[in-house]
């Protein structure tokens, strides 16, 4: 599991010149599962699932995961529901202004935490994001009730190929403002999405 910022650095750079996404997929914290399911209005529904463990579960304290943190979209015009269960119990809590807290470029502007539907997620109990720059996708996951997993469901349209960086926006990592380790770390708390043309 444990794979040097360098090495990183050089799969984010073959990323970026496209192709070397299932190398990363084979390095262990980045497998990849996009499923085919009924088709909606102007293309495919995929289902992508993820997972957000603690640093604890992972016994690296300090270090939450996405998992899988690289993953892949199998054509431009794809809809994607993306389902996101967290485990972790922990907040990084946002300023209270933050925009971050607002669910932002989902269909509808909308998810859903634990089947209810959101538009924002208040500030103070905002745990992880899942923020795309580049497509102004913003997901925001509260922090799970203690003992249990929180569900946070949204549809993404990705209308153009490409490979998205994904981060997280919250706090959520080592050092005293909660933004170094996983916060900077590819494979944790920030990603690519790539969309096959
Ligand atoms: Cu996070």
């Amino acid at each position: 599991m444990k794979i040097g910022l360098r090495r990183y650095a050089m799969l984010a750079t073959g990323l970026a010149v496209g192709g070397a996404l299932m190398a990363l997929a084979a390095c262990g914290s980045a497998a990849s599962t996009v499923s085919a399911a009924a088709p909606a209005a102007g293309g495919t529904l995929v289902h992508q699932s993820i997972r957000i463990v603690t640093g604890k579960m992972l016994h690296k304290a300090g270090w939450p995961q996405y998992q899988p943190a690289f993953w892949t979209v199998p054509a431009a015009g794809d809809t994607v529901l993306v389902t996101i269960t967290s485990y972790d119990d922990g907040t990084a809590p946002l300023a209270a202004r933050s925009p971050y807290a607002q669910v932002a470029g989902t269909v509808n502007g909308t998810e859903t935490v634990n089947g209810k539907v959101m538009r924002s997620i208040p500030a103070a109990q905002v745990a992880h994001t899942f923020t795309m720059p580049a497509l102004g996708v913003n997901l925001v996951i509260p922090a799970a009730p203690k003992g249990h997993t929180v569900t946070v469901q949204a549809m993404i349209r990705f209308g153009k190929a490409g490979t998205y960086a994904w981060i997280c926006e919250a706090p959520c990592g080592t050092g005293s403002l909660g933004l170094g380790g996983p916060m900077v770390t590819p494979g944790w708390m920030t990603g690519m999405v790539s969309v096959q043309g």
